[in-house]
């Protein structure tokens, strides 16, 4: 029985596969090409009537959309990956209470739609001047937010108690929008948190494949 991933590479996805990988779950990855907009066509919205990726099938059948949702029912099906900290515990609390909700919550709700508007800013404003205007402000935005992540991170990952899902999370925002320069001039405790991220033996395939290719 396997869980299968519906996404692009390079896309949210990411997010969804490191925590597959992590966990060593058995997967399949059914690309859907942002590039051919496939994620428009029917059968996929079939399976995701946003038109949004990442889309995870579990081996039960259901499908689980929304990247953070994925991520919290990864988390949940392999206590043993220590994708969050265990159940019930103290540490878990401290998850909830300081860092899981705040952070996941703050990056699917202040960061990712934001990102949209960077990537098809037409959708939002008339094509040309307008549209143009209107993604680098978005880009500026981006920029501001993913500052508090920076500042949140006390190193080398965004929880006390170690590696979760937040650092995967964190790690795929840091490669969209803001720009390599930029990053790289603003974010140090976000791209070392990346590179802990990717080297992780399990992920660092995956994070290959989606940020690294060509
Ligand atoms: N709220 C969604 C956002 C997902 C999202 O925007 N995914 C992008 C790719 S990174 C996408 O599917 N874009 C295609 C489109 O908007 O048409 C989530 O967290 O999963």
């Amino acid at each position: 029985m396997s869980y299968t991933l519906y996404g692009d590479l390079g896309s949210g996805a990411f997010s969804a596969e490191a925590a597959l990988a992590e966990a060593g779950a058995p997967y399949s990855f059914a690309l859907v090409s942002l590039a051919k907009n496939e994620q428009r066509a029917p059968d996929f919205l079939a399976i995701n009537p946003s038109g949004k990726m990442p889309a995870l099938r579990l081996p039960e059948g259901e499908v689980v959309t929304e990247s953070a949702a994925i991520l919290l029912t990864l988390a949940d099906h392999f206590p043993q990956a220590r994708l969050l900290p265990p159940a019930a515990g103290n540490q878990r609390a401290l998850a909830y209470r300081w860092l899981a909700y705040r952070w996941l919550a703050f990056m699917a709700g202040e960061i990712y739609p934001i990102v949209e508007i960077v990537d098809y800013p037409e959708r939002f404003a008339p094509p040309g001047e307008a549209a143009d205007a209107l993604k680098e402000t978005a880009r500026r935005r981006v920029r501001e937010r993913i500052l508090l992540i920076e500042r949140a991170i006390a190193g080398p990952f965004l929880l006390e108690s170690g590696f979760s899902i937040l650092d995967i999370y964190a790690a795929m925002f840091s490669r969209w929008t803001v720009g390599a320069d930029w990053r790289a001039a603003n974010l140090p405790r976000l791209m070392a948190l990346a590179d802990a991220v990717s080297e992780r033996p399990q992920i660092a395939p995956v994070w290959q494949r989606h940020f690294v290719r060509g």
